[in-house]
């Protein structure tokens, strides 16, 4: 099914075949009080709002069938695929490793490390573990994309200006066509959130284009 969708800086046309949707570390480390983003000094209620639309956004996907894959930036328990500069930086309260509230901050298998209830992804859904910010660095995903044969990516999750753009900008210099769902995206910062968004969408699409979640489920009408 082709499909267009009314967009920023014009229509993103797109191929649900070929398209997947792509949901960038909503663990709750991130987005739950308690977690890392809150020892690093955040509000996580900024990052909550983008929940319902998101719920939304990923009922319809398995609806229609999309690939959906989601993301989990997180260490192995022995930390060896985290720089010193990672661990060390900004000296949180708790760093990476440390034993918090939802066990141990950001590592794999943990409790707050895992995604939230609310968008638990299925058992047929991919989920890539990432120790970057970027979802495709030292990941699989660039090999699972292209084995099934996806050229386009509606990107969601957080933080819109760090895990979100990032992973917009590895993806475009590999050649994917991306959305970002402008209310399926949030950051920590307001500031951050509006100059994030509109950086995807500048000078003729960048690094690809910006709708917000109902012009997305719209198109799939
Ligand atoms: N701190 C912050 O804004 N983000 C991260 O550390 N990781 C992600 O964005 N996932």
């Amino acid at each position: 099914m082709n499909a267009s969708v009314e967009a920023e800086p014009y229509a993103y046309r797109f191929d649900l075949a070929t398209t997947a949707l792509l949901i960038i570390d909503m663990q709750r480390d991130f987005v739950e009080p308690g977690g890392f983003g809150e020892t690093l000094g955040n509000d996580v209620a900024m990052l909550r709002r983008v929940i319902p639309p998101l719920r939304e956004v990923l009922d319809a996907a398995r609806t229609h069938g999309m690939t959906v894959i989601h993301t989990r930036e997180g260490h192995l328990p022995d930390l060896s695929d985290c720089p010193p500069a990672k661990l060390n930086r900004g000296e949180p309260s708790l760093r990476i490793g440390d034993p918090g509230p939802k066990g141990r901050i950001l590592i794999r298998g943990e409790y707050g490390h895992d995604i939230i209830d609310e968008l638990k992804p299925l058992p047929d859904e991919t989920v890539i573990d990432k120790p970057g910010k970027g979802s495709f660095y030292a990941t699989g995903l660039q090999d699972l994309l292209t084995a099934k044969g996806i050229t386009s990516l509606v990107v969601t999750g957080v933080t819109t200006e760090v895990c979100v753009h990032t992973t917009v900008r590895e993806a475009n210099d590999r050649g994917y066509e991306c959305l970002v769902l402008s209310d399926c995206v949030g950051s920590y910062f307001a500031e951050f959130q509006d100059a994030g968004l509109a950086m995807f969408s500048a000078q003729g699409g960048i690094f690809g284009w910006t709708a917000p979640a109902k012009q997305f489920l719209e198109a799939l009408r």
